[in-house]
């Protein structure tokens, strides 16, 4: 009882827990047991004032599936309706240069919790099972978990197929979504969208967030790690009707492309964007409009369940000592450069919205446009909790970031898609370097849609020079595949031949 009095010690917020303790003194000093007593009484005596002084902050990881920046806060499209992440934006940090490690929920995900690039795992696809290669690897709930926190977990945060038990003491599965009883696109699979009669009640999501929501309603005795993973708007997307309603399709706009933007995109990035595939199927179907209208549908769903968490937060008692997380886990492309999802190195598949509430550190209304990583998220939850350092954590706290959102920032963001494909961002740049050593570059200053590749200009051959410095070192081979995948997206939740519900 007494030595859970230790918590916070200080400024530096280093979190001494009994097991650190007695792992700090016992192996790097030893002692005779009267000096060893004597000095933890000292400590204790030490530590006591600060102990009431601060307090352990909970946190709320919110995960929002296959979102790329299509909310209002990030000023991109602006007929989507999110108001309530829009409101969340408002009352911390806004990244609005944030990026994936990965543009595939898998290796995005397995980066994120591990805190280690897919390029340092070889972990680069949705078919390549992340713990049999990282055995030994503390996720960050773990990370939390052994620091004393109650973690649990409800729908998707690691890759559905992926999901690991023992990151999570708790951990609760999306039920499933129903379908409309029309397809729009026959003979695809789950690259689908449509409106159903349905209710928000019959959604998968909604199920998580009420569990979500009945956890905070819990008397809790320790800090809590609560994470609540959305899975819209991620194929298929099918959503109730009223969201339909709210975009409707005569006045639905598809993004702003320009012919033959590929032209000028080497080989290696043309066979990514597959323009005979997916675009091509869209596109003779007359589906674009449909697509990008149930998108927003769905975006606009799972807003509304974001909403209903904050909410349920807010008249907590936890809402003073919370600190939100929210991100997606890559972008989404709908037509640009003739590609559909994620599973490329431009900017629609790479960015992603990312915001962090934290009382005490954020300020409200702050929008930070230095380049970070979604990698970046495992130590700064360190450094926000103040919890113990762990060895081999790749990714920057964003700390300075969090204090002054215009503080100087170095790094660039590395987004890395199959072994030794790699998109390097800066503020101002993108730079996508291919296995086969064939390069774009383009300057956001000018061309934010990413449609005139650089690359070949020696004007620009300075630039290029000092961003191919960022490189990773290491280009890990491809961990061992679980099997052919027919469908690399194809990453619901497995569900029985025949079996309706569709997530
Ligand atoms: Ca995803
Ligand atoms: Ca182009």
């Amino acid at each position: 009882m007494i030595t859970s009095r230790l918590v916070f010690l200080s400024k530096t917020r280093v979190c001494l827990f009994p097991q650190n303790l007695y792992t700090a003194v016992t192996v790097n000093t030893p002692m005779k047991p009267t000096t060893l007593l004597a000095s933890l009484l000292a400590l204790l005596v030490w530590a006591q004032p600060a102990a009431h002084a601060a307090e352990k902050p909970n946190i709320l990881f919110i995960a929002i599936d296959d979102l790329n920046d299509w909310i209002g806060a990030l000023g991109k499209r602006t007929d989507v309706k999110t108001p309530n992440l829009d409101r969340l934006a408002a009352r911390g940090v806004l990244f609005t240069k944030a990026y994936c490690a990965a543009p595939a929920c898998n290796p995005s995900r397995a980066a994120l919790m591990s805190g280690k690039r897919p390029s340092t795992t070889g972990v680069y696809h949705n078919d390549q099972p992340w713990r049999p290669v990282m055995k030994d690897t503390v996720t960050l709930s773990q990370h939390f978990m052994e620091s004393g926190y109650r973690v649990e977990g409800g729908g998707k945060i690691f890759h559905n197929s992926y999901n690991d038990l023992a990151s999570w003491q708790k951990w609760v599965k999306n039920p499933g979504f129903p379908s409309p009883k029309a397809r729009a696109m026959q003979g695809t699979g789950h690259f689908d969208w449509g409106a159903h009669e349905e209710g928000d009640d019959k959604m998968g999501d909604t199920k998580v967030v009420d569990w979500g929501i009945s956890f905070l309603k819990e008397k809790q005795v320790k800090p809590f790690f609560l994470a609540v993973g959305m899975i819209r708007p991620h194929l298929p997307f099918y959503a109730p009707q009223k969201y339909f309603d709210m975009y409707p399709l005569d006045k639905v706009q598809t993004p702003k492309v320009i012919e033959n933007d590929l032209a000028d995109v080497p080989p290696a990035g043309v066979k990514i964007a597959k323009p005979e595939g997916d675009h091509k199927k869209v596109v003779e179907a007359g589906e674009w409009k449909h697509a990008v209208q149930s998108y927003l549908a769905c975006i606009t769903y799972v807003d509304g369940q974001i909403g209903r968490l904050i909410d349920a937060l807010d008249a907590s008692p936890y809402a003073k000592n919370t600190i939100i997380v929210l991100w997606s886990d890559h972008g989404w492309h709908l037509g640009e450069k003739e590609h559909w999802r994620k599973f490329a190195l431009w900017e629609e598949a790479s960015r992603v919205v990312f915001m962090v509430v934290a009382p005490g550190v954020t300020k409200p209304k702050q929008e930070c446009g230095r380049p970070v990583n979604l990698l970046d998220i495992y130590p700064t939850m360190i450094d926000l909790c103040g919890l113990p350092k762990r060895d081999g954590i790749e990714g920057n706290s964003l700390m300075p970031l969090l204090k002054n959102a215009k503080a100087q920032w170095e790094a660039p963001s590395i987004t890395t898609h199959g072994r030794n494909n790699h998109g390097i961002r800066t503020e101002r740049w993108r730079y996508i370097h291919y296995a086969d050593g064939s390069e774009e570059l383009y300057d956001h200053d000018n061309d934010p849609l990413e449609w005139k590749n650089l690359a070949k200009d020696p004007k620009f051959a300075s630039v290029k020079a000092d961003l191919i410095k960022y490189l990773p070192a290491i280009n890990a081979p491809d961990a061992p595949k679980e099997k052919a995948s027919k469908d690399d997206d194809d990453d619901r939740p497995k569900a029985k031949k025949g079996k309706k519900k569709d997530a």
